[in-house]
């Protein structure tokens, strides 16, 4: 196929069609990103690796959108009455008896607007990767993007077979939506300047459980020769 492209990747070269790829860009929301957010009281690390993978982002989203890639954008999040929001994670992702640093919970009000919830502010994207106009943005109530939204739908309608996946956090939405989407049959590859997480330790683990094995679960690319075959 004249149109395929192939990327130096783990565990070998990653070959995909650009009109049957998807971007899919998760929860860059400035509640797992900004000073006060969800992440932050969520997480109690600092934000410096979430904060430093943006411009790496922006260089993908940009160099994606030039080579006509469809951008997908996720973010986590719950309607205001927390009618989807599972008890479990309401109450696991909350205070706890003697935890002094997560002291607020999913729907609670922070310097943001209600953690975690549609329409808030701190529920969108940071500005620096908002979606433009015909790019697809799947609301998501779990980690993984699949569960209980249209996103496998809408794959199918462009007829994408292979997603390049990006975004936060690596030990958690990032994971699970390229665990998810292995399962469905897609061709995952995630980039790996552009995804980061709360604690350090993970990410490598994470992104080497992706490929071990012969690609248990897809592909790990770095950012740079990705960009070098789109360009
Ligand atoms: N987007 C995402 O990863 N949501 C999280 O809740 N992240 C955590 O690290 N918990």
């Amino acid at each position: 196929d004249p149109a395929m492209l192939t990327v130096d990747a783990k565990p070998y070269p990653y070959a995909f069609s650009p009109s049957h790829t998807a971007l899919l860009v998760i929860d860059m929301q400035r509640d797992f990103i900004l000073p006060n957010g969800f992440g932050e009281i969520e997480a109690g690390n600092g934000l410096e690796a979430v904060q430093a993978s943006v411009a790496p982002t922006k260089k993908l989203l940009d160099t994606c959108r030039q080579a006509n890639i469809a951008v997908f954008h996720t973010r986590e999040g719950h309607k205001p009455d927390l009618s989807d929001c599972p008890s479990s994670k309401i109450i696991r992702q909350n205070a706890q008896p003697g935890n002094t640093k997560h002291l607020k919970a999913i729907g609670d009000m922070g310097e943001m607007g209600r953690l975690l919830i549609r329409g808030e502010y701190g529920h969108d994207i940071v500005d620096e990767l908002q979606p433009l106009p015909g790019e697809v943005i799947i609301d998501k109530p779990g980690k993984g993007a699949f569960w209980q939204t249209t996103l496998m739908d809408k794959l199918k309608a462009r007829a994408i077979t292979h997603l390049i996946i990006c975004g936060v956090t690596t030990e958690c939405c990032f994971a699970t939506t390229l665990r998810e989407a292995n399962d469905r049959g897609f061709e995952c590859c995630g980039i790996e300047e552009a995804t980061a997480g709360y604690k350090e330790d993970f990410k490598c683990p994470t992104l080497d459980m992706i490929h071990w094995s012969q690609g248990l679960f897809g592909f790990v690319a770095s950012l740079q020769p990705l960009l070098d075959v789109l360009a």
